[in-house]
């Protein structure tokens, strides 16, 4: 497998800046809030995040091996097995970054977290076509003993992360082959990527290359020291630094830039929310110190998919804060701040939007004009 190496960009797709927040890696480009069209994030803006460059992998060579103690033999799929052996599975699914809002995380202690230097655009949904994955595993023959399955990728850095057998075999567990209806783009995982539903986006490895399955704990650096939550509310458990990441809580975005500029008339003030595995119960939202009023919620509820949620505003002339707080179907709203975690992760606090409405200018120019 060969690296790109004819130009110096380490991501493929184009990043315009009228889309996609650029972090300042070279990897890591989030999707601009005010450029979520419709149900689903459109390829060209769906944000990016890597470790390391997009590595050119050669479909007509490139096999998926299944292996470990888990499984009774081990097998290979090639990329024509995959499209024409197994059923294929449509499914519309979010992933998020567990790192999402760490910018606004740092804002809210008075400090600045390591790491990409996310706002709010570490979050897309898509339609992913492919395999599911217990459809791969089921052919190895899987152990009475197997605990664990790992993907693992086939970038620079070999990412890994395992996850337990029963989300392995879950019915929304799938080898993406397509995103949107497209073939998997070279940056989103081409050949082949998983689609860990609800899970941090970190388990969704890209460029899969391999899959152990395993009658033991696996430990990796993205379950140990990585996507792990440290801090003085998360027991370390040796050798992980403190819990792994798994499924993500109830978090929310509003489709404005940060600060936003409106016009005082009435209009349509759209957001996103997502719960993770769980689903979304409710969206309140809150003007200033007016009471919490409930948000209409316009799309599908579904676990491991984002809503769509709208209120009307007019708004007068001046500052205004918008405050917008998700609740999930397991009763878990949005606090007012996050537990402090060394690695600024899950950051869910109930935002201050602010706001700037322009005084009526145009409606004053027109009174002049009559
Ligand atoms: N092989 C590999 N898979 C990976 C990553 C990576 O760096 N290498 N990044 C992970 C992280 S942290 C996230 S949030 C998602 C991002 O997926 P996307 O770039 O398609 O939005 O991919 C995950 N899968
Ligand atoms: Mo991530």
């Amino acid at each position: 497998m060969n690296h790109r190496t004819t130009t110096d960009r380490k991501v493929v797709k184009p990043t315009p800046a009228e889309l996609m927040e650029d972090t300042g890696t070279g990897l890591d480009y989030g999707t601009r809030p005010d450029r979520m069209v419709g149900d689903l994030t459109a390829t060209d803006r769906f944000y990016l995040r890597s470790h390391a460059p997009t590595p050119e992998v050669d479909a007509a060579t490139w096999t998926l091996r299944v292996e470990g103690k888990g499984v009774r033999e081990s097998i290979s799929y090639t990329y024509d097995d995959l499209w024409q052996r197994y059923p294929l599975v449509s499914l519309v699914r979010t992933i998020e970054c567990a790192g999402n809002r760490r910018v606004l995380f740092g804002a809210e202690v008075g400090r600045t977290f390591a790491g990409t230097q996310w706002g709010r655009g570490a979050i897309g949904t898509a339609e992913w076509t492919g395999v599911r994955l217990r459809d791969l595993l089921e052919p190895a023959g899987i152990a009475p003993g197997a605990c664990e399955v790992m993907a693992e990728g086939l970038d620079e850095i070999r990412a890994r992360r395992p996850m337990p057998l029963a989300k392995a075999l879950a019915d929304d567990t799938l080898v993406a082959l397509a995103m949107n209806g497209e073939v998997l783009p070279a940056d989103h995982g081409f050949p082949a990527r998983l689609v860990v539903s609800g899970w941090l986006g970190a388990a969704s490895i890209k460029w899969l290359g391999r899959i152990e399955v395993a009658e033991d704990p696996i430990h990796v650096p993205w379950n140990t020291e990585d996507y792990v939550l440290i801090g003085p509310d998360f027991p370390a458990d040796a050798p992980a630094r403190g819990p792994a990441i798994t499924t993500l809580p109830v978090a929310s975005l509003v489709e404005l830039p940060w600060p936003a500029l409106l016009r005082p008339a009435p209009q349509i003030v759209r957001g996103r929310a997502f719960a993770g595995e769980n689903r979304i119960a409710a969206v309140q939202y809150r003007i200033d110190d007016d009471p919490w009023q409930d948000a209409l919620i316009t799309s599908p509820v579904t676990p491991g998919v984002w809503v769509r949620w709208q209120f009307r505003w007019h708004p007068e002339p001046g500052e205004h804060t918008i405050r917008v707080r998700a609740t999930d179907d397991q009763g878990n709203t949005q606090p007012d701040s996050t537990p402090w975690n060394e690695l600024g992760y899950l950051h869910q606090s109930v935002l201050a939007h602010p706001v700037c409405v322009e005084p009526p200018a145009a409606t004053a120019r027109s009174e002049a004009n009559v």
